[in-house]
């Protein structure tokens, strides 16, 4: 039997490239990509095929969706919190109407299927939103359902798909569509920021943390956007897609929502310069906070609350702190700036 096909938007992002090692590494999956720009050439031979193109084109994504029998989507590609407050209007087409042009596109896969497409979306700690620190302090590990007040465009525009893609899996009927007509497997994962050794993020507001190890490991001086006292989760980029493919392989009949937050370790931005400065006693930090930036990060809880997704589909994270420095961070960003 032919393996299932794999769509991944966003495949050239953070999280894409590390996913889409890790897809062919299980060697389960055909996977197609797209993003806007293309992709690496050492990346190509893990795809059977990669478009370079943008997600709000629909006639693309018709054509991707005729040459391809897809059964699962990853869809990455987003407008981070920072960009998207300098353009809101275009994370809002970015981040809402390509999302739902592809919640579309797979919900007419899952018709001409005859079959539900499991689509898996990454939300984020964006869509939270505590007005004040001593909030932040009270509320401590949070629920899914608290302090849904997102103070960004990119915050809101991930709570509101959440609930499109819960809409696809749940209500949605296309008119004229048989009753028979699957409906979309839609999941969400709300991530904490991501530390991936081997990129640097652009245009987030959690950035501070893998900007302030990176720099440190070439060497280079950081200042860093939020005061020492800046508190959010953050996670190991091997552990968020453990995450993906977790929710992904788990059982449907386990699932008792369509969105999860997963946790793994909470620090300050105080606490990563002190972790940096055991492995880089030389590193060169200073705090020079940028108000609006500080604020979107106060305005994110100090850390999440994952029970639910421990308990439906048995989430465990393999790197708290120590050891996502130890045995992940430091290895592989010493390996890549050796070369
Ligand atoms: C951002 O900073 O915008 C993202 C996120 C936390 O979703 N990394």
């Amino acid at each position: 039997m032919e393996k299932p096909v794999v769509l991944v938007t966003g495949s050239n992002g953070e999280i894409g490239r590390s996913l889409l090692e890790r897809l062919s590494a299980s060697g389960r999956y055909r996977v197609v990509t797209i993003d806007l720009t293309p992709l690496p050439e050492s990346f190509r031979p893990l795809c059977v095929e990669t478009y370079a193109g943008n997600i709000l084109d629909r006639y693309l994504l018709d054509q991707i969706a005729a040459h391809h029998e897809i059964e699962v989507v990853f869809h990455l590609a987003a407008l981070l919190s920072t960009r998207g407050e300098r353009d809101p209007e275009l994370a809002h087409q970015i981040n809402v109407e390509g999302s739902l042009h592809l919640l579309r596109m797979a919900q007419a896969q899952s018709n001409r299927l005859g079959r539900a497409v499991r689509f898996l979306f990454p939300s984020s700690i964006a869509v939270y939103g505590l007005p004040t620190l001593a909030d932040k302090r009270a509320a401590g590990r949070v629920r899914e359902e608290a302090w849904n007040l997102p103070i960004t465009m990119y915050g809101c525009n991930k709570l509101y798909c959440e609930h499109l893609g819960r809409y696809f899996a749940t209500h949605y009927r296309q008119l004229g569509a048989l009753s028979t007509a699957a409906r979309l497997d839609f999941r969400a994962i709300r991530f904490p920021g991501l530390i991936s050794a081997e990129t640097i993020p652009t245009g987030g507001t959690s950035d501070f943390g893998p900007e302030m190890v990176h720099a440190a490991a070439r060497g280079e001086p950081y200042a860093c956007f939020v005061p020492p006292e800046a508190r959010i989760p953050f996670m190991a980029m091997p552990d968020a897609v453990e995450a993906l493919l977790g929710l992904l392989d788990a059982d449907h009949a386990t699932l008792s929502t369509t969105t999860y937050n997963v946790g793994a370790f909470s620090v300050s931005a105080g606490d990563i310069l002190a972790r940096v400065q055991r492995s880089f006693p030389e590193a060169d930090v200073t705090f020079r906070p940028d108000p609006v930036r500080a604020k979107i990060v106060d305005s994110w809880p100090e850390d999440v609350d994952d029970t639910r997704a421990r308990k439906d589909w048995g989430w465990k994270p393999a790197y708290d702190f120590d050891r996502a420095f130890e045995e992940y961070l430091l290895p592989k960003i010493r390996a890549r700036y050796a070369r």
